[in-house]
This record gives structure tokens, C-alpha cells and sequence, in this order.
């Protein structure tokens, strides 16, 4: 069951201009138990919007943020090394910069596993997730960060707030994209941050996303696609301040946004929204070749792996990342091109991706059946993936990345 906005999430202007459709695809991450391989699944459309009035890229279509996060959720944000020392950088700089203590409290909104308040709790720093996915929320009770098994909206920071509790920082990694209310989403930061707190962002960039063609980002998990000008627009609606820009590489680039109660946008804040303007993220134009340049590499794609397969080669991939479906699934690869997927995330193992239904291994398999080439659906950790891969590479294989242009990687050992 879903839902078709007829208005902007952000500021409700009607007259939403479509950018891009990747036809019916199922859910990214709903992967696929063995005893429901007789089962068919649900698929919904896939289709981008622009907003001339906020100027902020959105999903047309809100799938229930139950169906998506709640039960069999399978992303555990410590399955990737990168992301973690990433997390730990930014919690270590955190605790310097506003001076946390055990007096204080770090919130975390989607903290999923306790990739990121583990690294606070380690310096006694008192924290709190929030997160309404089982099996990640409950792996971060087992170890020992606190963590209400809810959505935030709101309502719960106006019981946190009855509770006495106050953040000095809140945390949102890569889920302020994927709240249907974005307006109550981002009441409740303000409601929940001290007088002097900051409320610490990160999320994907759209300008990243359309220059480097990351088409496979866009799945029914993210309902926006962020720029700093419709951001700024967004946190200024709620009385609340976008003092500083950072910019990451993190999953294909992403922002990372301090947003306050008070005070002034520093250099950052002007030079982005500075270079948005120039480059025209506020205007319609800018998104209208998306679409064919998406096309165009589900064209080469299709092509280069065609090739691969006519010379007789054996493919697997690797990530059986939400991208993964998206990609996989709107490209149309599936068993006549690729084996199998290997995934490190021990609760993807032994089930199968959405759609196409590739069954999903333990990437030890690579060394073990030696495939020729294998496609690399999380190319957004690449670096940590081939590092691992080694022994794979010398023994001859070779990665295939699908964006921004479909290549064989040349082969490279450190
Ligand atoms: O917004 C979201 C982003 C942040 O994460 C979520 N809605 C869903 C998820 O998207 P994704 O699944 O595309 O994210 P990742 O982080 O690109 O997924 C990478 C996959 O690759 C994971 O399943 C873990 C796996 N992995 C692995 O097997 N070996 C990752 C690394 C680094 C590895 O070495
Ligand atoms: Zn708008």
C-alpha cells in the first residue's frame, strides 16, 4: 500500500515537476526468505519529482515507514569499517568542540546498531537512540547503548521534553530523507535541542547524486534529495539555523549540516547556496537530461555485461545493498547474468534480493568459486571492498562498477 503526494514534503506547493520515472520496482531492502520464494512481491512506482517553489528533489510515492523499518529491517550500520571509523571521527570531534561530559546528552535519531553513540558512550558521555528497526535496535541494547524502539517525531520529543530530557547535540544520519512528516521530523530536533545545542545532519547530496548519475540511490526508503538551498529553506520554517556546511564522501557524497536554534550561517552556508544558484539546483533545468544519462548507463551496463557473458566469463556481485535492488532490479540483471551476491551482513546471508532474486552469499565465496568478474553493487565503499578482496584480484578477478560510468576496474594491488 502506498501513497502519491500531490504536494511538496517541504513547503506544499502543488505543481510538482517529474525528473525521472525507474518504472515499478519492489522494496530495496525487502530481501527475500528462502520459504517465501513461492511468494510474490509487492512493487510500487519510482518516480522524481523537482518543487520550483523549495527547489527540494522528492519521491512521489510514500510506502509506509512501517512497512519499510520496522520488522526484518536487514541494515546494520557496522558491517562497514569506513562507516564506522567515519562515525567515530565525528563523535571524538563532537565531544571536543561542545565540550560533552557525563553532564550532557547526545541523542541519535535511526542510530540504528550504535555505530555512532558507541563512540560516545566509550567517553562517558551520557546518549539515547532512537530507532524503530528490531534486529539494529536490538543489537545496540546488547551492547549497552539505551535505545527506544520507536519513530521520532514530534509527539516522542515533546515526551522526551516532559521527561527533562534535553540534547546538547542530536544526531541524523541518512534518515532525514526518509521521514514522510519532514516538517514534524524537524519540529521535534528543534523542540528536543538545548537553548545551545546543535543538531548534527548528514545525508546524501542531490548535486552528487545528478552529476555522477547515483540513479540507484533512489529508492522508496528516500522520499528527498537534499540540497543545501532547499534545506535551508526547510530548517529557517522551523525557527532553526543552517550555521555550517561540510561535504563528505561518504555513500556517493554527502552533507553533513549543523543546524542550531540561534546564531549566524557561516562561509559555508553562503558559499554553497552561492554555487547552487550558479549552477541552477533551484531551477527545473538542471534535472532535465537526468533521465537520459540514467538511461544511457542502463544501456552500457547491459552492454559491457552482455560482453562479458558472450566471451564465456562467470559474474557474481558484491553488496546486497538497498542500491543493489534499485540497480539489479531497473537495469533488469538477474540470474542469466550473475550468480550469485556476497554480502558481509551475516542477516542478508541465505536470503535473496528483492525482484530479481539472487541468492545472497558470504563473500568468503569469491576466493572459494573464483568467478571472473564480479559487479560491484556498493561501489560507494569501494576502497574498503577491494582492500578486503586481495586475494580475489590476485588470483585474477577483476570488479565491474556500474556508476557514474559502467568500466572494468584495472586491476591495482597495494
Ligand atoms: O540510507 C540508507 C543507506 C545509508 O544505507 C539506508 N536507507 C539503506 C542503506 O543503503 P544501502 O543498503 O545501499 O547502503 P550501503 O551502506 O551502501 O550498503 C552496503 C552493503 O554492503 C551492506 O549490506 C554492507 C555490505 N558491505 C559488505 O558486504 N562488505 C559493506 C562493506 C563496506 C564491506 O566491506
Ligand atoms: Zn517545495
Amino acid at each position: 500500500m502506498h501513497q502519491v503526494i500531490s504536494a511538496c514534503r517541504s513547503c506544499g506547493t502543488g505543481g510538482l515537476r517529474p525528473i525521472l520515472s525507474l518504472g515499478e520496482t519492489p522494496l530495496a531492502d525487502a530481501l527475500v526468505d528462502p520459504a517465501r520464494l513461492d511468494q510474490p512481491e509487492a512493487s510500487y512506482p519510482l518516480e522524481v519529482a523537482f518543487c520550483a517553489a523549495c527547489s527540494l528533489v522528492q519521491l512521489k510515492q510514500t510506502v509506509s515507514p512501517e512497512t519499510l523499518f520496522t520488522q526484518d529491517y536487514p541494515y546494520y550500520s557496522s558491517f562497514s569499517d569506513t562507516l564506522v571509523s567515519h562515525a567515530r571521527r565525528n563523535a571524538e570531534r563532537l565531544i571536543t568542540d561542545e565540550g560533552l561530559d557525563q553532564q550532557s546528552l547526545v541523542v541519535e535519531l535511526a542510530s540504528n546498531d550504535g555505530y555512532l553513540l558507541r563512540h560516545f558512550a566509550a567517553q562517558g558521555v551520557p546518549v539515547l537512540g532512537i530507532d524503530p528497526a528490531e534486529g539494529p535496535a536490538r543489537a545496540a541494547q546488547e551492547a549497552g547503548i539505551p535505545t527506544l524502539r520507536a519513530f521520532f517525531d514530534r509527539e516522542l520529543a515533546a515526551c522526551l521534553l516532559a521527561e527533562g530530557k534535553r540534547a546538547e547535540v542530536v544526531l541524523a544520519n541518512n534518515v532525514l530523507a526518509h521521514v514522510p512528516d519532514l516538517n514534524g521530523f524537524v519540529a521535534g530536533i528543534g523542540m528536543l535541542l538545548a537553548g545551545s545545542g546543535v543538531a548534527v545532519i548528514e545525508a546524501p547530496y542531490v548535486r552528487d547524486l545528478i552529476d555522477r548519475c547515483e540513479f540507484d540511490t533512489i529508492y522508496h526508503e528516500h522520499l528527498c534529495y537534499f540540497s543545501v538551498t532547499a534545506l535551508n529553506r526547510l530548517f529557517a520554517r522551523h525557527g532553526l539555523v543552517l550555521s555550517r556546511v561540510e561535504h563528505y564522501p561518504l555513500h556517493g557524497g554527502s552533507l553533513r549540516l549543523f543546524v542550531r536554534p540561534g546564531g549566524e550561517p557561516d562561509d559555508t552556508v553562503r558559499r554553497y547556496l552561492a554555487e547552487e544558484a550558479e549552477h541552477g539546483l533551484d531551477e527545473v533545468g538542471y534535472y532535465r537530461d537526468f533521465a537520459a544519462r540514467v538511461e544511457q548507463v542502463k544501456h552500457d551496463l547491459l552492454a559491457l555485461l552482455g560482453k562479458l557473458k558472450a566471451s564465456g566469463a562467470r559474474i557474481a556481485a558484491y553488496g546486497a545493498a538497498a542500491k543493489g535492488a534499485t540497480l539489479l532490479n531497473y537495469v533488469g540483471i538477474g540470474s542469466e547474468t550473475l550468480d550469485y551476491v556476497v554480502d558481509r551482513n551475516v542477516h542478508k546471508q541465505g536470503r535473496f534480493m528483492p525482484g530479481v532474486r539472487l541468492p545472497i552469499a558470504d563473500p568468503a565465496r569469491l576466493v572459494a568459486d573464483q568467478p571472473d568478474y564480479v559487479l560491484l553493487l556498493a561501489w560507494n565503499f569501494a576502497d574498503e571492498i577491494l582492500a578486503q578482496q586481495q586475494a580475489y584480484l590476485r588470483a585474477g578477478g577483476r570488479f565491474v562498477v556500474p556508476v557514474p560510468e559502467p568500466a572494468v576496474l584495472e586491476r591495482s594491488y597495494p
